[in-house]
């Protein structure tokens, strides 16, 4: 139901969209060791097991009370609907590629739940529903009264991404139906000459383009951009609605804005938001704003594993160069949302720069979040433990669940949508943006199509066989892109926060059919143009040795340091692999390692060994005993998986640093 689009609206250039597609993840099929098993036990294990939780603790109840379906009070806080309309996106994704008539059913049922909590006129948010006298503490003593705090538009925001993937999935308007009532209250409710305010956490706005794009209403998209556009000012004639605040990221008009402040992951949706908006309008003032606060975030605010929100308190970024390691907040919803903000920046902008970002984030800072067994979860995801400090929401090691589960039910709906970060296109150019296996079909602007086949080991080798296949002609012009990763070209990251201590001299080597390719690079990516047969082959090989990391000397912590990553895997060590204690390793400049393959051991990971010296306390000091010890370092994303114990990234390069536990 395209609407028709009038050339006075704000909106008439309606041929504005993202220059660079991604191909959607329903046309790319991981076949690889490393993801494939994952996204497979996020489907069997993960997308059950929250469901279940969502049930134990009476976030499904809400809806079945707001409905009349049983009685009841409101149980948990007033954001757990999103939690389960996460869940509902995750399932969504699953089924398109997984076809599950239980799971179909599952989700029809609680559809029916959640039609019954609506209110006549669109209104959902059970909490005041079940009980509009005493909704839930911060929900606000009426509709919209407290939008700072009461996530009233951040829960539907949810709902709507949840219901365009369902309705993509399986065709079905049941979800889709109750969104759109939803929206189109929230669009007679707010915007110029209406009721004044934004979300105090944002979402609705990456909610509000997913309805937009699937109903070409753009409404939807005005009051996206109504939503952005609000944050921060005062309104002419209008009593200023809400707090002005750093916080949420309303301290300033979006436009004025240049840096990365505030609570990371509602930061990262509105950052998202803005790109998708400004895709979508034309918008290049958005665009600039985003950039320069990337840049802020990447030179300043950046953990070597992509983690962002140094700050526990209000789940926050912290200073430029902020970065304590013990006390790192790191949301893994923020790493999610660094993932989500960084296709975009790519999306519009075509640079490899942004995938950099989102590679290690991928690796590192969002896979540590879910446990092997995907049913225990990191909420901060530190790059130290000292085995005392309960950074995980009172624990230490990952969690079952937590009375605020974003972060379990963020996994649930972004590891089936990995397939989708892959490949873009743009015109007769196709963008290689991650190394995985999988046969993915890709259809050029122009309608023609090719298959294409990766075949890696990544990211335990650097090798990748891309073979190509036109699916009709037999001769086929296309610009192959091949993303040619920071990690592989002296650049752990763009800007200086992060370099290598030494320069690797080993080259990427390209080849199509056998024939090296120059390794010139545009925007980081080697450019492959010509005429393509089935058959033809494309070889990149990127050597992977072990580096060692320096932080920018600002960052206090990490001085004098030394961290250990590989390809796109930041390693750590563990008290489990050094006789309990981590605080008497150090890792010499010139320490030379060695990899080994433990296929058994967490889920299958290359070892990184080093011989070291070992340190003992002396009297009032440290004594170096005349011996070595053995280095053993794990990837960091799976650390903790075997008990409670002492963790580090980053350690220190010479004695001085050391403090030895008594
Ligand atoms: O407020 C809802 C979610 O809870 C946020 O996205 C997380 O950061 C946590 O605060
Ligand atoms: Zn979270």
């Amino acid at each position: 139901m395209a609407a028709a689009f009038v050339t006075t609206s704000l909106f008439a250039q309606q041929n504005h969209d993202y220059p660079f597609k991604p191909v959607p993840f329903t046309k790319v099929k991981i076949t690889d060791r490393f993801w494939q098993p994952r996204l497979e036990t996020n489907r069997v294990v993960t997308i059950p097991y929250n469901f279940t939780k969502c049930e134990e603790t009476g976030r499904i109840d809400n809806f079945e009370v707001a409905a009349g379906m049983k009685n009841g009070a409101f149980i948990g806080r007033r954001y757990n609907d999103s939690d389960v309309f996460k869940i509902m996106e995750g399932a969504a994704y699953s089924l398109a590629n997984h076809p599950d008539p239980e799971l179909e059913k599952y989700l029809d049922d609680l559809i029916a739940k959640i039609a019954g909590a609506q209110e006549d006129d669109g209104y959902l948010y059970t909490t005041r529903t079940i009980n509009p006298e005493k909704p839930a503490p911060y929900a606000g003593d009426e509709r919209w009264s407290f939008l700072d705090q009461s996530h009233e538009l951040y829960n539907v925001g949810h709902m709507y991404e949840a219901a365009v993937a369902y309705y993509q999935a399986t065709g079905k308007r049941n979800f889709l139906d109750v969104a759109l009532k939803n929206a189109d209250l929230i669009a007679k409710t707010f915007g110029p000459g209406k009721r004044a305010g934004w979300p105090g956490h944002q979402e609705i706005e990456i909610g509000l383009v997913k309805l937009y794009r699937v109903t070409g209403d753009e409404k939807y998209l005005k009051l996206a951009k109504y939503f952005l556009d609000a944050r921060g000012y005062k309104q002419e004639g209008v009593e200023k609605p809400q707090k002005l605040d750093v916080y949420t990221q309303s301290h300033l008009p979006v436009l004025e804005q240049t840096e990365a402040v505030g609570h990371a992951v509602r930061a990262l949706y509105m950052y998202s938001g803005m790109a998708d908006v400004a895709a979508l309008t034309g918008d290049e003032n958005y665009v600039n704003v985003i950039e320069k606060i990337w840049e802020n975030v990447v030179g300043k605010k950046l953990y070597l594993t992509g983690g962002i929100g140094a700050r526990h308190n209000g789940e926050a970024f912290g200073d430029d160069y902020e970065l304590p390691n013990e006390s790192a907040y790191n949301e893994t919803c923020a790493a999610i949302a660094n993932c989500f903000w960084n296709q975009r920046m790519f999306l519009l902008k075509g640079e490899a720069k942004y995938y950099d970002v989102l590679e290690r984030t991928l690796y590192n800072g969002m896979l540590s979040g879910i446990a092997l067994e995907g049913n225990k979860f990191f909420y901060p995801n530190p790059l130290a433990c000292d085995a005392s400090y309960k950074f995980n929401q009172g624990a230490l090691t990952r969690k079952p669940w937590f009375d605020c589960s974003c972060c379990p039910s963020n996994i649930v709906r972004f590891l089936p949508s990995l397939p989708g970060y892959i490949y873009a296109t743009r015109g007769d150019e196709v963008y290689v943006n991650l190394y995985v296996s999988n046969e993915a079909e890709i259809m050029l602007t122009d309608g023609r199509g090719i298959t294409i086949v990766q075949e890696t080991n990544y990211p335990w080798e650097g090798a990748v066989r891309i073979s190509i296949d036109p699916m009709k002609n037999k001769l086929f012009f296309m610009v192959l892109k091949l993303r040619v990763p920071g990690w592989a070209s002296n650049r752990p990251v763009p800007g200086d926060l992060y370099h290598y201590l030494t320069e690797s001299r080993d080259s990427v080597i390209v080849k199509v059919n056998g024939d090296s390719v120059p390794l010139e690079l545009s925007d980081g990516f080697v450019t492959i143009s010509r005429m393509w047969k089935k058959g033809d082959e494309v070889t990149i090989n990127m050597p992977m040795p072990v580096r060692k990391v320096v932080s920018h000397p600002q960052v206090v912590n990490n001085r004098n340091y030394l961290a250990i990553e590989r390809g796109p895997v930041v390693y750590c060590v563990e008290g489990v692999d050094h006789n309990g204690s981590v605080t008497n390793l150090i890792l010499p400049k010139d320490a030379s390692f060695s990899i080994k393959w433990e296929g058994e051991l967490l889920g299958g990971i290359d070892i990184i060994s080093a011989n070291i010296p070992f340190f003992v306390p002396g009297n009032g000091g440290l004594s170096i005993m005349n011996q070595m010890n053995k280095l053993k370092a794990i990837p960091y994303y799976a650390w903790s998986h075997r008990g409670i114990g002492e963790m580090a990234v980053w350690l220190p390069e010479r004695v001085g640093k050391i403090q030895i536990k008594p």
